[in-house]
């Protein structure tokens, strides 16, 4: 299949390319790099030594993959992306090209506006250029767990949609799943839902929203076939995520981070996995009548559970932390994940990589870990 991958010099991005060209997908990323100038903006860095995305184009396709590589800025070059999905014609498009971190989107008006302007726009121009110039096309969407917040108020969380009966007229009916988000960030997820929802049921544009836990680990089969295909690894106080700040903590010899008590339960999922999941929804296209939502998660996990994990396995100390977020100091939190498992996703846990992921860290990238970089989250 010819796949277009936006976002596709980040996290997830980057991995689920090689993935689906070393499958034998024709892949074409759109990235305007963005992460990387954010970067610099909030002097941090990728724990690991990332390769400029040409270095990263060139050593990929030496492994005889199809793999190229377009600048575009998605939310606001709306006609190079436009030409580009008229020109190529792509089978799939899969989207990660938004502003993904909820404390860099709660730090001020600058902050709060460029990741509403950026996410918001990016999706709608995907939707606009694929009903106008590509209509056949799937579109794979990154959502996250966060539109739903994370309660047990309504049961176990189902797949995008709840089923309800109406007090008033005792009718049965699904809807899509109340929105709770917690960030600036993961509201512009809630809104994506509503794109979604309304460019479906005008137009029946194909599209799957993926509802990712949050991701951990670095390296997948395909980043490791060569150094220069490495992953990038966000530790800092606005882009690292929990876990995977407890690896990079653990592997430098710093005090493990829990904010408040630690209750906080999430829905975790490994990179590998990731790239995984994304093609098995790729190759298993959802029918035109209802936007599919499945939730990409593997384990449901306390921030003070992992905590203790690491603690107990690398002798790290562990540090409590008033909490910068507004949030449940604890929850329940259970998911179902049926969707992607019924498509043949079998689950990496935690246990099986942690190790190998330490010492990945603890080996080669200590040295990177800017100290001050740690606690840099803002207050809301
Ligand atoms: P990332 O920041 O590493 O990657 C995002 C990529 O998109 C970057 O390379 C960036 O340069 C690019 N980008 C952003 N805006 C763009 C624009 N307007 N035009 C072109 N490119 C643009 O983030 P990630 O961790 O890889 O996350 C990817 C997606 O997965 C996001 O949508 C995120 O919400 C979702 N997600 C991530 C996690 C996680 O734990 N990392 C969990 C759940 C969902
Ligand atoms: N936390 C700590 N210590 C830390 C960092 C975080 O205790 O050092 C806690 C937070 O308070 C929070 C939990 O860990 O309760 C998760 O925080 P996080 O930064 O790991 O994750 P989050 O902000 O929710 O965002 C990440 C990704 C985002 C994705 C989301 C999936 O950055 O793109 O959408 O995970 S989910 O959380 O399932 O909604």
């Amino acid at each position: 299949m010819k796949i277009f991958v936006l976002g596709g010099d980040g996290f997830c991005g980057w991995p689920t390319a090689l993935k689906l060209a070393k499958e034998g997908h024709d892949v074409l990323i759109v990235d305007n790099l963005s992460r990387r100038v954010i970067d610099d903006e909030i002097s941090s860095n990728s724990l690991t030594n990332i390769s400029s995305i040409e270095e990263r184009i060139t050593v990929a396709r030496k492994q005889g993959w199809e793999i190229g590589y377009q600048k575009i800025d998605i939310a606001k070059d709306y006609y190079h992306l436009a030409k580009l999905v008229l020109d190529l014609r792509p089978n799939a498009i899969v989207h990660f090209a938004e502003q993904r971190a909820a404390p860099y989107s709660m730090i001020s008006e600058h902050e709060r506006r460029y990741t509403v302007d950026n996410n918001v726009s990016a999706t709608h121009n995907i939707l606009n250029a694929i009903l106008d110039h590509c209509p056949d096309c799937h579109l794979v969407h990154l959502g996250t767990m966060g539109v739903y917040g994370y309660s047990r108020e309504m049961g176990a969380i189902p797949e995008g949609y709840l089923d309800i009966t109406v007090k008033e007229t005792q009718q049965d009916t699904s809807i899509l799943y109340p929105t709770n988000p917690g960030s600036v960030y993961h509201m512009t997820k809630s809104l994506d839902q509503l794109l979604f929802q309304f460019y479906n049921k005008n137009w029946n544009i194909k599209i799957t929203d993926l509802h990712q836990g949050i991701v951990w680990g670095t390296q997948t089969e395909e980043t490791m076939l060569d150094d220069r295909l490495v992953n990038r690894f966000d530790y800092d106080g606005l882009y690292g995520t929990v876990l995977n700040r407890f690896i990079s903590q653990a592997a430098t010899g710093n005090g493990l981070t829990v904010y408040g008590t630690g209750g906080q339960r999430r829905a975790f999922i490994h990179i590998q996995d990731t790239a995984n999941c994304v093609k098995l929804a790729i190759e298993n296209e959802p029918d035109r009548n209802k936007v599919r939502i499945l939730n990409q998660v593997s384990e449901v996990r306390s921030v003070k559970e992992l905590a203790e994990i690491i603690s107990d396995k690398y002798g790290a100390s562990i540090n409590y932390h008033d909490n910068p977020r507004k949030e449940l100091a604890e929850n329940e939190l259970e998911v179902n994940n049926q969707g992607l498992r019924s498509l043949g996703f079998n689950p990496i846990t935690l246990s099986e990589s942690l190790i190998d992921d330490v010492l990945f860290i603890a080996d080669k990238m200590k040295n990177n870990l800017k100290k001050e970089n740690i606690l840099t989250s803002p207050k809301w």
